[in-house]
Parts: C-alpha cells; structure tokens; sequence
C-alpha cells in the first residue's frame, strides 16, 4: 500500500502522533540517568500503561535484563537500543502480507465487534484493489441495519465496486450469493462484511460459522482469509476477541483500526505474544478515516513508533 517516499513519511508521523501517549510515557523517562532497578520498574510499569499487559510487559523487561548483564549495558541510551529490538523481535511473527493471487477470486470475510472498522476497512482495501486493477465484489452480509448496507453501496460506487446485497435477507445468503457471483463474474476479490457482534452473542457467533460454510459452499476452499478488525482502543478486551473470534471462525489474519485516537499499541505486542505459537499475522494497521491511514503493519516501524 506503500507508494511514495512521502506517503510514508506522512504516515510514520501519523503512527507516531497516534501512538503519543504511550510514547512520550515510555520515551520519558530516558533522560541519561543511571540504569537501576528503580529505572527498570519505571519502564515495565510504562509498558503495561501502554496496553502491553502484565505478562508481556513481564517478559520483555526478564529478557531485557539478561540482555543488560550479557552485554554490561551502562547507558539508557543503550537500553532503549535493547528494548526497541526486543520489542521487534517480539512483534516480527505478526507480519504478514495479503497473498490475493492464490485464488480466483479471493474471499475474504470480515468479522469483528460493533463498530470495530470493518465497512471503513473494506472500503479502503477495495479502493487500493481498483486502483491496481483487480476486480473486487463486495457482499453486505451486514443485513441488520438499512444504514450499513448503504455505507457499502456508497464506497461500491464511489470506487466502481459492485456490490451484492439483499433488503433484510440472510446473510448466508448474501455471502452465497456474492461468491457465486466473484466467481461467475471472475473477480479477483470478494469480500463479505458482516454485522459487529459481541463475543457473548452467542448464537450471533454461530451464525458466522454458518456465513463462512455459504461461502465454501460456492467455492471450495472460501472464505480464503477470515480477518478480525479490532479497535486499537479496545486495550486488552482485544485479546478475547482474538480467542473468541478463532475458535468460531478459524482467523487468518487482523486488522488493528483507530490507533490514532486514544489507543496505547501496546495491545498488538499482546496479542502477538500470546500466539507466539500460531502467529495471525497483522495485515494492517489503521491511524485515521483516509485511505491512505491504513497501512500494512511492519514490526520496526511499530516498535520505532512506540518505544523511539
Ligand atoms: N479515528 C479512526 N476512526 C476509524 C478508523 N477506522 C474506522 N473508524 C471509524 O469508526 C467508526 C465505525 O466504523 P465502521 O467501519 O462502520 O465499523 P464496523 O465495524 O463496520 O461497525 P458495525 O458494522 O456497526 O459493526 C466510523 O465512524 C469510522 O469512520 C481509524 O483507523 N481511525
Ligand atoms: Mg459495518
């Protein structure tokens, strides 16, 4: 998504703007003094102020200090240094690119809590589709409500998009139907929305199971990615949608949204760590309602954004 040298300066000061509080709590507190526990404990609490949570916080500042002792460490300078590769090596198994050619089309199911960023994230993906000439078709699996379906035929037009939808159906259907029609149509890109739920919605959380099974239905092998969007300001409720949203639905992929706001980032080093066995790689990052405000995610250019 990357195009010019100066899109990415925009955009590294946009992530770094975006990521403000935690930054300026983090970056703070090297001011050239001495490294000493007291100094180490300020850091660790930093980082858990950041969203990393206790336990990555925890592991980062253990193999900080073994790192501190291998090397005799003497200046902050040095430890922010440590830290900042720490933090990369930590968050490199979360990058990932979007591999659209291994089928025709590729579909790809959006999931996610309400008003996570899902319908703004597919208009941007899609926008970047068109402009390098790959066919997308859009299904509005969000049936629930008029205003959604609308918001998704307003991008699809805007972007010369088709857009299958159908006034208060199922959204089953709508997905069936849209991956027929990729197919039929041979489209390079499908992607199905679908309506923001709570992970404790039980039967909500079903009906996506049976959503993607639409989609495999149509073809073989669909839903190619299932991506969850999070909200960047969620903090660490976005570990459980993470759990949730995989065990219903089987994740490929995330999307991080609003990172621009309140959010801390620190969340993404969380959720990376906890599948440090499994990573889901983070396609893209969000720091704004342009398109240009969503990015694929790269671990240095995060950790940098974060920790300086
Ligand atoms: N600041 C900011 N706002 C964003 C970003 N991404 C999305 N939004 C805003 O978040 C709000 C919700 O976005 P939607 O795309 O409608 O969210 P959704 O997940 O489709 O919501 P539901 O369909 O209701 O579940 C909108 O006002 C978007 O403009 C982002 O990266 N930064
Ligand atoms: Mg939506």
């Amino acid at each position: 998504m990357i195009t010019t040298d100066n899109k990415k300066v925009g955009w590294l000061d946009r992530l770094k703007n975006g990521l403000h509080r935690s930054r300026v709590n983090i970056i703070g507190l090297f001011t050239g003094g001495k490294v000493d526990e007291d100094f180490l404990e300020e850091l660790e609490f930093a980082l858990i102020s950041a969203d990393m949570g206790v336990s990555t916080a925890g592991e980062l500042l253990t193999r900080l200090r073994d790192t501190i002792q291998l090397k005799g460490l003497k200046t902050q300078e040095e430890v922010r240094d440590a830290l900042r590769e720490e933090l990369i090596t930590l968050l490199t198994p979360a990058e990932g690119e979007l591999n659209i050619d291994r089928s025709k089309p590729l579909v790809m199911m959006m999931v996610g809590v309400n008003g996570a960023g899902k319908t703004t994230s597919i208009g941007k993906i899609s926008k970047w589709f068109a402009a390098h000439d790959k066919s997308v078709l859009l299904a509005a699996g969000d049936t629930f409500r008029a205003a959604a379906r609308e918001q998704l035929a307003v991008w699809g037009e805007r972007n010369r998009v088709e857009v299958i939808s159908q006034t208060g159906g199922d959204p089953a259907a709508v997905a069936f139907d849209a991956v027929s029609a990729g197919k039929a149509r041979g489209a390079d890109v499908v992607i199905v929305d679908t309506a923001g739920r709570l992970t404790t919605q039980t039967r909500l959380m079903e009906e996506l199971k049976r959503i993607a099974r639409a989609q495999n239905k149509a073809l073989e092998g669909a839903p190619h990615e299932v991506i969850l969007v999070i909200d960047g300001t969620n903090g660490q409720n976005a570990l459980a949608q993470v759990e949730a949203f995989d065990a219903a639905v089987n994740l490929t992929g995330l999307i991080i949204t609003k990172l621009d706001g309140t959010a801390k980032g620190g969340v993404l080093a969380a959720i990376t760590r906890m599948r440090a066995d499994r990573p889901i790689p983070i396609y893209f990052i969000g720091v704004g309602e342009s398109i240009e405000d969503l990015q694929p995610f790269k671990a240095e250019e995060f950790a940098r954004a974060l920790v300086g």
